[in-house]
């Protein structure tokens, strides 16, 4: 059978399940082949944790593009998460410029909850949103599409469809084909939670929308994006990818939530059969 093939860029955290340790099950369970590029080595991510090492592989990305460029090495598709400096955007740009993926998917992992992450600062800002012009697929959250387009960060459950429309027009205006923000919560629809997308070529905004939990986990963002990329890789539309996407999270949560000591992530292990028998769909 014919198997798609695809490269991450983003880091590894040993402990506190995120980034390549989620993308990689994630997109093998689907059935796509996964390569993947370390854009730093920590022993845990810097959310809910201090005192975490950090080795920055930024000098290894250009000379594993070269390497493979001499291997003759070609990809469906790139997903690009956490930086493990500004710099590494720049590199990643001529990644795409030598290896010519297929496909190209951004997550620009750098903020959450209205702040950017520990140790980022505006270089970060900058070079995502370079990154992000190169992309056939955005999928930022509230607070990254704020600081990607300039734009003022409101809270969750507040929001209106002008609002999220003038993100995503200016998240495409960037250059990126088409955007998906998550975590959309309007305030005439308390009780739900959604991914809404753009492509201006197209004209069209697609949305799904499912229940609203009342828990943040850290890890789902991640775990959204692999699926996401993975179902799209496999060829479902946006819609359907953003539904397997959210519903795998969702059910993910669930599966978390009953364990009060489980502090880090989601068992998403648990929820790798019903995934399997949602890309066979
Ligand atoms: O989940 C995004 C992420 C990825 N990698 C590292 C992080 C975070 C979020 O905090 O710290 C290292």
């Amino acid at each position: 059978m014919n198997m798609k093939k695809v490269v991450t860029i983003q880091d590894i955290s040993c402990f506190g399940k995120c980034s390549v340790t989620v993308a990689l099950p994630v997109i093998s369970a689907m059935g796509v082949e996964c390569a993947v590029i370390p854009t730093a080595v920590l022993s845990t991510h810097t959310a809910g944790f201090t005192g975490f090492t950090f080795r920055d592989l930024t000098e290894d990305i250009p000379a594993v593009t070269a390497h493979w460029k001499k291997e003759g090495l070609t990809f469906d598709g790139l997903y690009t998460g956490y930086l493990g400096s500004p710099e590494q955007a720049a590199m990643i740009e001529s990644f795409i410029d030598t290896i010519r993926p297929a496909y190209v998917f951004v997550d620009p992992a750098m903020a959450d909850n209205g702040k950017l992450y520990y140790g980022f600062g505006p270089e970060i800002v900058a070079a995502m949103k370079h990154l992000c012009g190169r992309a056939d697929m955005i999928v930022p959250n509230i607070t990254e599409a704020a600081f990607l387009t300039g734009e003022e960060y409101k809270e969750p459950g507040t929001y209106d469809e002008a609002y999220i429309r003038t993100l995503l027009g200016k998240l495409t205006e960037i250059g990126a084909k088409t955007a998906a923000i998550t975590g959309v919560r309007y305030a005439d629809r308390p009780d739900e939670q959604g991914i809404v997308s753009y492509c201006p070529a197209t004209g069209l905004y697609e949305e799904y929308f499912h229940e609203n939990l009342p828990v943040s986990l850290h890890g789902t963002g991640d775990l959204f994006a692999a699926v996401m990329f993975a179902a799209l890789i496999r060829g479902k539309s946006v819609t359907d990818a953003m539904r397997i996407a959210a519903n795998n999270v969702l059910n993910s949560i669930r599966a978390t939530v009953d364990d009060p000591n489980y502090r880090y992530s989601v068992k998403f292990e648990l929820c790798i059969p019903e995934l399997i028998r949602m890309t066979e769909e």
